[in-house]
């Protein structure tokens, strides 16, 4: 199987995801051992990224990462510079809740070079960006609106739209450090309606926030921050 295959599978069996997110300009290699015997056993992806990274540090952080854990590593990157190739597959995201060339279509078509020359699994996917109750770093690095919470039917067409796109996946995102998550009325929203599956992160902290974005229709939930400490 793919690892898209997988996660549609999961997605028909109503088998629960969860990624943990690693920022490569926080983590530290020489730590890579602890950061993995103290991560959950329910952890199955490991997802890298951020919005800003430092130039090398994505394949750095992605060849420690292999070294030492058979997790699949999925690339979700801020910009064409954190393409490598040393991971499995990788989140082609969109912007779509923008309305930034830079990051529906620029960055997309700089990162091609990389993608080319590697073996890396591209996973078209629909990236919308949720009011979380705080300015986080990919809104003010995106320079885009995120779509306010109330917006129930703008989240739910621009998802729509993402799939008539033929994006795969739709990540509903609140933002790193978001003060609150996408809500499960968004997410039931948007699961009901789509029948693709579902990527929720952002402000999730806790057990409870989990299962509700499971409850509500996430098939992988993305939990970084929470980790980081
Ligand atoms: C951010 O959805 C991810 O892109 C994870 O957010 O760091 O708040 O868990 P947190």
């Amino acid at each position: 199987l793919s690892y898209l295959q997988d996660i549609q599978q999961a997605f028909v069996e109503n088998r629960k995801l969860l990624a943990i997110l690693i920022d490569p300009d926080k983590f530290d290699e020489q730590q890579v051992d602890v950061f993995f015997q103290n991560l959950p056993c329910e952890a199955t992806h490991i997802l890298v990224g951020g919005s800003t990274v430092e130039y090398g540090r994505t394949c750095a952080v992605v060849s420690a990462i292999k070294l030492v854990s058979t997790l699949p590593v999925i690339l979700f990157p801020g910009d064409s510079s954190q393409i490598s190739s040393e991971a499995d597959a990788l989140l082609f995201l969109s912007l779509i809740s923008g309305r930034n060339p830079e990051f529906l279509i620029e960055q997309q078509v700089r990162s091609v070079e990389k993608i080319k020359s590697s073996d890396l699994e591209v996973i078209p996917t629909g990236y919308i960006l949720i009011d979380g109750g705080r300015e986080t770093s990919v809104q003010k690095v995106s320079k885009t609106i995120p779509i306010n919470q109330k917006d129930l039917k703008l989240v739910v067409n621009t998802a729509l739209a993402g799939k008539y796109l033929g994006k795969q996946l739709i990540y509903l995102e609140a933002g790193s450090g978001a003060e609150y998550p996408v809500s499960s009325e968004i997410i039931e929203a948007v699961s009901s309606t789509l029948e693709i599956p579902l990527i929720v992160g952002g402000g999730i902290r806790t057990q409870q926030q989990m299962h509700n974005a499971y409850k509500s229709g996430a098939t992988m939930v993305v939990m970084g921050t929470a980790f980081e400490k």
